[in-house]
C-alpha cells in the first residue's frame, strides 16, 4: 500500500451499513465557478472565487443523489485539483460503477478500493450512493451514518487578514451571529501576536490556530503557545512530518490536531499511535468519502481521541453530508460548518441552512442530502458539464 493510497478500511468497530441496492444509470458532473463574497487568505494563498465539482447521479429507478468534490485549482491542500477530479470522475470512477449493482453504499465505496489517490472525486461519487440510499430508505442520512446528535456545534475559520483590526471586526461579527469557537489561520509573521490579541479580546471563547503546514520543524515559534490555553493547534508542519509533529506534541500541553496528515484511516491511526497529535479534524473529502471518515471516527472514539468536522468551503451540497457525519457521537468539538451563504453569493441548496443563536446547526432530517438542491443554479454556474448519458435499463 502506498502512502497516498486509500488503504484498508479498519474494522475496529464493526458497523452495520444499510443494505439497499445501488445501481447508477446516469451520472452528470458539473464544474461550477462560484464568486466568493470575501477573499480568504491562508498559508496557501488568496482565494476570490471558488471552483467546485458537483456530481448528480440517478439510479435505475430515477432516484437522484448528490455529491461535491471541493477541489481547488492548485494541489496545495491535497494532491487533488479540479482537473484531476474531473479526470478521475469522468474517466475512472463513473465508468467503473455505471450500470453495476452494489448491495449498498458501503460496498459501492469499495468499488475503487484498488485505486490510489483522487480522494475528492471518490468522496463526491460515494456521497451520491449514500444520498440515494437515504432517499430510497426514507431515512435521514445522519441515521444511516449512525449519528446521534441533532445539532452540530459550530465555529468559524478566520483567514489571514490585512491587519488585526479587520480580523477583530470579523470575529466580533461572527460571535454575534452565534459562532461558538474561533479558529485563526496562522503563518509565520501572523501568529503569536495575533493569537495573544484575540485571546485577550475574546476571553472565554474557545480559540484555536490552524497553521496549514506553514511552519518548519526546528523553530521555536510554539514554545510560548501553551500559555495561551488554545483549544488546539492544527497542523503546524507538513502532512508527512509525523515524527516532527510527535516531537512537538511531546513538548506541548496544547493538543495538536491533525488535518493535512490525516489522509487515510491507516495513516491517521499510525500518527495517533506515535503521538503526532491528540485530536483529528475529520474531513470526508480529504479521507476519500464518508465510509473512511466513519472509520476514522470509530477508531478515534475507541482511543478517546476527540474529533471534529472540518470544511473545505463546500456549498450546501458538501456541507449537507458533513452535517450528517458530524452527528456521530465522537464529534465533540465545534465544526467548521459556517453556512455557505457567508462565502458564496448563492448557495447550491435552497433553502440553505443557517446557524442558530445557540451556535449550533440542526442536523437535517429530510432524507437524501437533507436540503433541496438548486439544480438551475448549478447549471447557471456550470463552466463545464459531462454526462454519462448511459441508457437506463
Ligand atoms: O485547513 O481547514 C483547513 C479550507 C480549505 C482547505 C483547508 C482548510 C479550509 C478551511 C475552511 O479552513 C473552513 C470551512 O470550510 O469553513
Ligand atoms: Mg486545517
Amino acid at each position: 500500500m502506498s502512502e497516498t493510497g486509500a488503504g484498508p478500511v479498519p474494522a475496529t468497530a464493526p458497523r452495520r451499513h444499510p443494505e439497499v441496492p445501488i445501481r447508477l444509470a446516469r451520472v452528470t458532473v458539473y464544474s461550477v465557478e462560484l464568486p466568493l463574497i470575501m477573499a480568504f487568505r491562508t498559508a496557501h494563498g488568496n482565494t476570490t472565487s471558488r471552483r467546485t465539482t458537483i456530481v448528480r447521479a440517478e439510479d435505475t429507478d430515477g432516484v437522484v443523489g448528490w455529491g461535491e468534490a471541493p477541489a481547488g485549482s492548485l494541489p496545495t491542500y491535497t494532491a487533488d485539483t479540479e482537473r484531476s477530479t474531473w479526470y478521475a470522475l469522468t474517466e475512472l470512477l463513473v465508468p467503473l460503477v455505471l450500470g453495476r449493482t452494489f448491495p449498498g453504499p458501503a460496498d459501492f465505496a469499495l468499488a475503487w478500493d484498488s485505486y490510489q489517490g483522487y480522494h475528492l472525486a471518490r468522496h463526491a461519487l460515494e456521497c451520491c450512493a449514500w444520498t440515494i440510499a437515504s432517499e430510497r430508505l426514507g431515512r435521514p442520512l445522519a441515521e444511516l451514518f449512525g449519528g446521534e446528535q441533532t445539532a452540530i456545534l459550530t465555529g468559524e475559520s478566520f483567514g489571514i487578514e490585512e491587519g488585526l483590526p479587520a480580523l477583530m471586526r470579523e470575529i466580533e461579527n461572527r460571535l454575534a451571529q452565534g459562532f461558538m469557537r474561533i479558529k485563526v489561520k496562522i503563518m509565520p509573521g501572523w501568529d503569536m501576536d495575533v493569537l495573544r490579541a484575540v485571546a485577550a479580546a475574546f476571553p472565554g471563547v474557545p480559540l484555536m490556530a490552524d497553521a496549514n503546514t506553514g511552519y518548519e520543524p526546528g523553530g521555536d515559534e510554539f514554545a510560548a503557545i501553551d500559555d495561551l490555553g488554545l483549544l488546539m493547534l492544527e497542523q503546524p508542519f507538513a502532512g508527512d512530518a509525523l515524527s516532527e509533529l510527535a516531537d512537538l506534541q511531546a513538548r506541548l500541553r496544547t493538543r495538536i490536531c491533525l488535518d493535512e496528515s490525516a489522509t487515510t484511516p491507516g495513516i491517521t491511526r499510525a500518527a495517533l499511535r506515535i503521538g503526532a497529535g491528540r485530536i483529528v479534524n475529520v474531513k470526508p473529502p480529504r479521507l476519500a468519502g464518508p465510509l473512511r471518515a466513519m472509520a476514522v471516527h470509530d477508531d478515534c472514539r475507541e482511543r478517546d481521541v476527540p474529533v471534529w468536522c472540518g470544511g473545505m468551503f463546500e456549498t450546501g451540497i458538501g456541507r449537507g453530508v458533513n452535517l450528517a457525519l458530524a452527528s456521530l457521537p465522537g464529534f465533540t468539538l465545534p465544526a467548521d460548518m459556517s453556512p455557505a451563504r457567508l462565502f458564496y453569493a448563492e448557495d447550491l441548496v435552497d433553502p440553505t441552512f443557517d446557524i442558530q443563536k445557540d451556535g449550533t446547526i440542526p442536523v437535517p432530517q429530510r432524507p437524501g442530502l437533507g436540503f433541496p438542491v438548486a439544480e438551475k443554479r448549478i447549471r447557471r454556474y456550470a463552466v463545464d458539464t459531462w454526462d454519462s448519458r448511459a441508457p437506463a435499463s
